[in-house]
């Protein structure tokens, strides 16, 4: 697959909000910094159609991507380490969880993990609930251009076995360099069909 155009859609806040279409949708999930529209950004090849920051709590609603108008990409608000009000932390995770519940076409969800940090209770929950649903789960290690290549591969160790899953269920990226796109595009291309 190539992707050739891409467009924003919606930004909602509740499932009532929520678009009903027919696409294979993919979600991207992860605390907040962790590098979730920066990967947007990249995998579609448009810089700044995606909000990005360098503060945490940058996205705060969630966003619908329309991709090739035959699947849709759908960038969500992270939790963790955001300096927010906490009225506005409050409302993420029942939002997050609310569009758990509600997306039938739900193909893929990546679990964004800053390849630097250890995950915790955010992203041991988010599993959770991801599993009970029988949701595909695909976890993505952001900005490994921070890394050499032996304290990568320290941090998917670490990560693999805090996370107790296999190496190769682990995608090492970045937004920065381009790194793991191919391999991106191709699970997404093979789910998307199914
Ligand atoms: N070096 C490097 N920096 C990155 C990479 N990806 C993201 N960043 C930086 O990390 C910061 C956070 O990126 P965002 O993409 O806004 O993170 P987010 O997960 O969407 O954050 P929230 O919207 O706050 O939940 C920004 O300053 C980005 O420039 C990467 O691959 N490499
Ligand atoms: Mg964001």
């Amino acid at each position: 697959m190539n992707i050739k155009q891409a467009y924003f859609l919606k930004s909602c806040t509740s499932s009532k909000q929520f678009p009903s279409y027919p696409y294979p949708e993919f979600a991207f999930f992860g605390r907040s910094n962790a590098g979730k529209s920066s990967l947007l950004n990249m995998l579609l090849g448009v810089k700044g159609l995606v909000k990005t920051g360098s503060r945490p709590g940058v996205t705060q609603t969630i966003n619908f991507f329309v991709v090739n108008d035959n699947l849709s990409f759908v960038d969500l608000p992270g939790l963790g380490y955001a300096k927010l009000p906490s009225q506005i932390k409050k409302k993420f995770i029942p939002m997050i969880y609310d569009y758990i519940e509600s997306r039938e076409n739900l193909k893929i969800a990546f679990l964004l993990i800053d390849c630097r940090r250890t995950p915790g209770d955010f992203e041991h929950e988010l599993i959770e609930r991801l599993s009970e649903k029988k949701i595909n789960i695909a976890i993505i290690l952001t900005k490994c251009d921070k890394l050499s290549g032996n304290e990568l591969s320290k941090s998917i160790k670490r990560i693999t076995e805090e996370l107790s899953i296999d190496k190769d269920s682990i995608f090492p990226t970045s937004a920065k360099t381009g790194k793991g796109k191919k391999e991106l595009i191709s699970i997404i291309d093979e789910f998307s069909k199914k």
